[in-house]
């Protein structure tokens, strides 16, 4: 089902023509009511009726997360506070956090994204929605609940957490869609034995996973563990939050709502746009956005974006599953490695499990890649020389994907922490030692 066919549908042409018209708006908007884009304007002499084209965007200067910042908490609303209804706010993992506002229609816009999201993971009013997501200033949480409420479902708001709770409700409701971070399903699944849930109890048929990087190994494990077909879901705080993108049945890459977020892909190192197809960071400005627009925000998000249209009949721009973040990038003896690659090379291996740490240290002058991943407990408790081909399976193939040699190490089943939230899979050791 498509939820909004009339906006998911459009012909493209149609759809720009829509994008310019809500883009000079915003900026007409933004010149007005808020001082510091007043003074950016001023200063790189540009007035809103110069925004001629959609491409003329690409003559306007970025937002990044240190503007933000800058501006704690709400300098950069473009309304009234009194006509903000609910703030949001992203923690990140230094200084300040980012606080959104929201008014009465961008929480209705929300609501409507989210609801389109569902609805592309194959959901419908009839569906049980399980929220595993946090509640709170987090946005996934209260972001799934209210377009899953939109759609018409049974929505359980459960949160993050109380694993035992999450399963005892999703066998005795009869979830059919469970929402969380894609870690945290596999520390659902995981516990399922423990618990004496069996999966043949379970009614789940779609999983709406995202916050965090996965890969198509984790999808895999992901599907037969709970039997469901997982959908990649993508947002964020500055943004929205959850909504911004999410796959169809596809699973050709994500369908990003483009009547609302306006995606460009640029070359992180030159800020300039990429075509299409070629991968780089993604950024986005807001076209509707009422308390929290932002222009061009860079996301620091590594993808691509393919504009022709999807067999499920809508023609949003898609974007490639995230591969990693402009600052997520290990720089290991100057090579760059991402946590995705070393993710798609354990999970291809049979008997190893989707849980991992990277730990990077530094021995003299010479950085140290440990990779420890769990690996079953068949394998686990193989011979030692069976582990050890194991072992040197993973570095082998490490080698090939990353061209440098990191140390395995197999650990036992669940002995790397589990997440309820996203998952904290580096640590770096290095600016301590
Ligand atoms: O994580 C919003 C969200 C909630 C998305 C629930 C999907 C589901 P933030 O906490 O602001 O917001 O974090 C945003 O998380 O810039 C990406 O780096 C990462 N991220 C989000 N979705 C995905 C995904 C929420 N599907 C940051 N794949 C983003 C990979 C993702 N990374």
């Amino acid at each position: 089902m498509i939820w909004d066919p009339y906006y998911e549908c459009m012909e493209l042409e149609q759809r720009r023509e829509l994008q310019l018209r809500r883009l000079r708006e915003m900026v007409a908007r933004l010149a007005v009511n808020v001082p510091w884009y007043q003074a950016r304007f001023a200063q790189i002499d540009f007035h809103p009726e110069d925004l001629k084209s959609l491409e003329d965007l690409a003559s306007l200067p970025f937002v990044s997360k240190v503007e933000l910042r800058d501006n704690y908490p709400l300098e950069l609303l473009a309304c009234p506070a009194s006509e903000v209804v609910r703030i949001h706010s992203s923690s990140g993992t230094t200084g300040r956090p980012i606080i959104a506002g929201y008014t009465a229609e961008d929480i209705n816009t929300w609501a409507e994204t989210i609801a389109r999201t569902i609805c592309c993971g194959g959901g419908t009013r009839h569906d049980i929605l399980q929220v595993a997501y946090g509640y709170g200033l987090f946005t996934g949480g209260l972001g799934l609940h209210y377009g899953g409420e939109r759609l018409g479902c049974m929505v359980i708001p459960m949160s993050a957490g109380n694993t035992a709770r999450q399963l005892m409700m999703m066998r005795d409701l009869g979830t059919t869609i469970l929402a969380c971070t894609p870690s945290y399903a596999l520390t659902l699944a995981d516990a399922l034995e423990e618990e004496g849930v069996s999966v043949e109890e379970l009614k789940l048929r779609s999983g709406l996973f995202g916050a965090e990087p996965w890969s198509e190994g984790s999808r895999q494990a992901v599907e037969s563990m709970l039997r469901l077909s997982a959908h990649d879901i993508y947002g964020l705080t500055e943004i929205i939050g959850p909504g911004v993108a999410g796959e169809c049945e596809a699973k050709n890459g994500l369908h990003v709502f483009d009547d609302h977020f306006y995606p460009e892909i640029i070359d992180p190192d030159t800020g300039q746009v990429l075509p299409e197809g070629q991968r780089g960071e993604l950024v986005f400005t807001s076209l509707t956005k009422r308390a929290f627009p932002l222009l061009r925000f860079r996301t620091r998000d590594i993808s691509a974006l393919h504009y022709e249209p999807c067999s499920c009949g809508r023609t949003h721009a898609r974007m490639d599953r995230i591969t990693g973040r402009t600052d997520d990038m290990l720089i290991i003896r100057g090579v760059n490695v991402f946590p995705s690659q070393i993710e798609e090379v354990l999970t291809a291996v049979e008997g190893v499990m989707p849980h991992y740490q990277l730990v990077v240290t530094r021995e003299g002058r010479m950085d140290q890649l440990e990779v420890r991943v769990e690996v079953s407990a068949d394998i686990f408790s193989d011979t030692v020389r069976g582990l050890e081909q194991v072992q040197a399976q993973i570095e082998e193939e490490l080698h090939k994907v990353l061209g440098l040699h990191a140390k395995v190490s197999l650990v036992e089943p669940k002995s790397i922490e589990r997440s309820i939230g996203k998952a904290k899979r580096i640590i770096d050791q290095r600016e301590a030692g």
